[in-house]
């Protein structure tokens, strides 16, 4: 049997640093066979898996005598009770990732394959009676994080054009898009929410994303030759004009011009590639919701999709589904370690393992232990690769079970795990809640509106014109990956830098009430009253994520009812001297606002009353240290301002701001 092994450890030469502690096995016990394999077997053998292949973690004196020895040697000493087909390290060991996967102990993870007649358990057994290795584990394989297949467009002549109206730019099909702004058209549902959207409509007057913020799309394959998409890809320029089988940037990978696919790669060679008849268009929905090219006459808009000039976010398509085969825990590890070493800030990852698969985060970290160490490295600072972002984000859907936690790994703490509402701000009837969940967005909900209530993106071929309706947290998820590359793009502008959970912070504070609807709201298909406070920490609003990328302090306001802001909160409580001389507001303030009057404050309470729902800054000037300004003879104080944004909504708000 001719075996293969990976060359390219052998050229490699590393020094050795501490690897992280693993999580320790309670009760190891190698007194059998059958204790040892218990004691080493890590993964949940119920979770679905690949077969012939197995994921070994060898100990570090053997790591160290492969790096001296050679891996072919070692490994035909070490596995001669097996007949196996190949060993390979489970990551490709490339210069740029070593440090951190060494740190993080990628590099003692090897990815063995033998005959698929062999049951992997008991290949599984006879691997770990080996004292040099230290866990087995099975290539465990993700779902994707949507509901159902991409449903059918078209376009209808008698829909209201409310959403022309409201969406700045060209695309014809802005009319189905209520998830980026909802002006509340019945024709979504009759039980339709203004305002139950993403929150752009007034974010993108500051920005409407950046060609330098990478959004890396793990997921099934993005068509990158889509008229809607084609423009917002991630190209690797010296791919693109190089040589067809050559590896022309030397970053390990051959031809990776948008991106590359992870699985099978003998026989895809990393094409990324959607003519598979079980294909659905998933990871081409998801991307143009994230960064479908706006302003161009075609299709969609999307949440950072640019402002009509070619300058929105870019999509790196990693590809780990092909049709409805997974990748395995070895190819989504690494296509996070591939995102995390071509560019990408932020990795937009709607799949994950369904909620019942793993108990808590240790049986997650065990169960998948090289994604877990991918996301690790994923976010690592030293991988960090925006200016203005201290470390990458990792974004997940929470998973369209109903169940009352998130799926993994979205539920993890250094991933954000995205809940569903559909155009009523409901709870979409699939979406996951609860434990381990972060934040809402909206992804479409069929029982509210039918096809329309769904989420409108770019696909393969659904229609004449390669766009589809899809629904789940799958759909929610990029709405927030566009938000953070949103305020990436900000933060970039205004040349600020975030640390990566300084940034999350921001991300999962910037949200708007739900729950007010959800305990005011009627619904006969779920049980409202289980979701209570349990979306994560409201719906995504990207301008008040951009206010906060500014610091201007957002004050929430219900359209409709006068609201009293104390301004001693936002100048300090020194009130006696400090005199509130007047209240500036735009001619556009006022008209997003609704604003019938200039705002008065009366003993250092602003009354403002707004009428529509949108969102705007407001600038309050004050004297500092008296009644009068200084100057002259005067003993006065300094005439100081600030801007406040004004956040009006349907409903008032719990947090933030006072009334
Ligand atoms: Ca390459
Ligand atoms: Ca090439
Ligand atoms: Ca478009
Ligand atoms: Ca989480």
């Amino acid at each position: 049997m001719r075996r293969s092994y990976n060359i390219l450890l052998m050229a490699m030469l590393v020094s050795m640093v501490s690897c992280i502690a693993e999580p320790k096995l309670s009760g190891e016990d190698y007194s059998s066979p059958e204790s040892v394999f218990m004691a080493k077997v890590i993964g949940d053998i119920k979770a679905e898996h690949k077969s012939g292949e197995l994921l070994v973690e060898l100990d570090e004196a053997t790591q160290e005598r492969i790096e001296a020895e050679g891996l072919e040697v070692v490994a035909e000493e070490l596995f001669s009770n097996v007949e196996f087909k190949s060993v390979e390290p489970a990551i490709r060991r490339l210069p740029k990732n070593d440090k951190v996967a060494k740190k993080l102990g990628l590099d003692r993870w090897y990815h063995v394959c033998f005959d698929n007649s062999i049951s992997v358990e008991s290949f599984a057994k006879s691997v770990a009676l080996h004292s040099e290795v230290s866990h087995v584990q099975f290539n465990a394989m993700p779902k994707l994080g949507s509901d159902f297949r991409a449903v059918p467009f078209t376009p209808m002549a008698s829909v209201k054009a409310e959403g022309d109206a409201v969406i700045p730019y060209d695309d014809p099909y802005n009319t189905y898009q209520w998830n980026l702004i909802n002006v509340g058209d019945s024709a979504y549902g009759m039980s339709v929410k203004e305002g139950a959207d993403v929150g752009v409509k007034d974010a993108w007057s500051l920005t409407t994303g950046s060609k330098d913020v990478v959004v890396a799309v793990c997921d099934a394959p993005v068509k990158y030759t889509h008229a809607d998409l084609a423009a917002a890809m991630w190209v690797n320029e010296a791919e693109k004009s190089g040589a067809e089988g050559i590896d022309d940037d030397g970053n390990g990978f051959v031809d990776d011009i948008h991106g590359y696919n992870f699985i099978n790669e003998l026989y895809s060679k990393g094409a990324i590639n959607w003519d598979v008849p079980t294909e659905t268009g998933h990871g081409t929905h998801v991307a143009g919701i994230v960064g479908a090219v706006n302003g161009n006459g075609i299709g969609v808009s999307s949440v950072a999709g640019g402002s009509g000039n070619g300058d929105g976010v870019r999509i790196m398509s990693c590809q780990i589904f092909e049709g409805e085969t997974p990748g395995g825990d070895r190819e989504v590890a690494e296509a996070l370690i591939y995102a995390a070493d071509n560019g990408a800030c932020i990795a937009q990852c709607s799949y994950g393992y369904n909620a019942n698969v793993y108990s808590g985060d240790n049986a997650y970290i065990s169960g998948a232990p090289l994604e877990y160490r991918a996301l690790k490295y994923f976010t690592d600072p030293e991988n960090a690769n925006h200016p203005s972002l201290g470390s990458n984000v990792a974004i997940y859907s929470s998973g369209n079970e109903a169940a009352s936690n998130s799926d993994y790994p979205g539920a993890l703490p250094i991933c954000v795990s995205v809940t569903a509402f559909g155009p009523d701000f409901l709870p979409a009837y699939y979406t996951n809640y609860g434990r381990g969940c972060n934040i809402a967005a909206p992804g479409g909900d069929y029982n509210v509106g039918g096809d329309r209530g769904m989420i409108l993106s770019t696909c393969i071929s659904e229609t004449a014109a390669d766009y589809a309706y899809m629904q789940g947290t799958s759909m929610a998820c990029p709405h927030v990956s566009g938000v953070a590359a949103l305020g990436v793009s900000y933060a970039a502008k205004l040349g600020k830098k975030f640390s990566g959970e300084e940034f999350t912070s921001l991300l999962l504070t910037s949200v708007n009430d739900i729950n007010s609807y959800i305990t005011t709201g009627y619904r006969t298909d779920i049980d409202l009253k289980q979701y209570n406070k349990r979306m994560g920490t409201g719906a995504i609003d990207a301008w008040m994520l951009l206010m906060q990328i500014e610091g201007t302090p957002s004050v929430m306001v219900r359209a409709g009812k006068p609201c009293s802001v104390n301004l001693d909160e936002y100048f300090g409580d020194g009130a006696k001297d400090i005199t509130y001389l007047k209240v500036e507001v735009s001619d556009e303030a006022r008209s997003t606002l609704g604003l019938t009057a200039t705002p008065k404050v009366k003993a250092g309470v602003m009354e403002i009353t707004t009428t529509k729902i949108g969102s705007a800054k407001i600038k309050v000037s004050a004297i500092a240290g008296g009644g009068q300004l200084g100057g002259g003879n005067n003993m006065g104080g300094t005439e100081i301002s600030r801007e406040i944004s004004i956040v009006s909504r349907g409903v008032a708000s719990s947090n933030g701001g006072w009334f």
